[in-house]
């Protein structure tokens, strides 16, 4: 199958700046070589065109998320790019760019195929405009997509045919509050870094896919860059400790990898070149993309 490669320039779901340098940065690191040496084609289908925070105002839309009608613009455009690359039979490689791009990635995959989600991330993503402790667009994805509180009434950005029982959260260490809350009261399933440090990646990595892929047609892999520890992904916006190691997070995307007849899309977000070492964060979320696209060392 062929991997089409989308990038969003997107920073306007996070605080910090330069995570709209990410695309540019993943694909420096050598994305292209690096896929090719998977035995499958692949193509660049270059960026969708972001605004800059400096022309936009964040509270245009007097709500407590910041910049939501831009997010609401890009998103809207990414979930028709993901949705054409699907009907023509490609696979498509969503490159952020903050989290908030996941809206866009799982409207557009979940709009002709029931899916699921897995989603590797030290946070929860589940908060919404009313519990956000900080505005940003970036910590509630999960909650837009599975249309949670006021996202319900937003429409463009659910996705139609995603339901809480195959959504699954991997590698938690840092999730708010009210969070916590609607993770209990939802059928989302989630692990924490104690059930890895308890079970193992792999037998926490296995039962998640096993969850996300039951009974849908196929599941959407997320991999925000802060899932691992910041000591191997430096250059991340919310950087939080005891995080996944290089190894772990190697054989988690090569379970991914082994699940490829279910792989419907897979998305790297939240590289952020300014708060980098050496593009070291980019060339890791690149060899970890091609890890869960099926490379291997022999
Ligand atoms: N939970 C916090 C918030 O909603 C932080 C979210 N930041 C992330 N999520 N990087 O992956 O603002
Ligand atoms: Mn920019
Ligand atoms: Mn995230
Ligand atoms: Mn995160």
């Amino acid at each position: 199958m062929t991997i089409r490669t989308i990038g969003v320039p997107m920073d306007l779901g996070a605080d910090r700046r330069g995570v709209d340098m990410g695309p540019s940065a993943i694909r420096y690191a050598g994305l292209s070589t690096t896929l090719d040496d998977i035995d499958r084609s692949t193509i660049d289908r270059g960026d969708l065109t972001v605004p800059h925070a400096e022309e936009r105002d964040p509270e245009r839309a007097a709500t407590n998320a910041k910049y939501l009608p831009e997010v609401e613009a890009i998103c809207t455009r990414l979930a028709d790019e993901v949705d054409d690359t699907l009907a023509d039979g490609a696979l498509p490689l969503v490159l952020g760019g903050d989290h908030s791009i996941a809206i866009g990635t799982l409207a557009g995959a979940a709009r002709e195929a029931e899916i699921g989600a897995v989603w590797f991330d030290a946070h929860s993503d589940i908060n919404t405009p009313a519990t956000t402790p900080s505005g940003n667009v970036h910590g509630m994805p999960l909650a837009a997509a599975l249309g949670l509180g006021e996202f319900a009434d937003t429409p463009w950005a659910n996705a139609p045919n995603l339901s809480e029982e195959n959504v699954v959260l991997v590698g938690l260490r840092s999730v708010d509050e009210h969070e916590r809350e609607r993770i209990r009261d939802s059928d989302v399933t989630a692990y924490t870094m104690s059930d890895i440090d308890e079970r193992g990646v792999v037998d926490v990595t296995e039962e998640a896919l096993a969850v996300a892929t039951d009974g849908v047609d196929g599941i959407h892999v997320s991999l925000d860059m802060d899932w691992l520890d910041p000591s191997h992904a430096p250059g991340v916006g919310t950087p939080v400790r005891g995080g996944v190691t290089y190894r772990e997070a190697h054989s988690a995307m090569e379970l991914v990898a082994d699940h490829d007849d279910a792989l419907r899309s897979l998305e790297v977000v939240e590289v952020n070149p300014i708060l980098d070492s050496h593009n070291e964060t980019a060339e890791l979320a690149t060899e970890l993309a091609a890890s869960a696209l099926g490379k291997r060392v022999l």
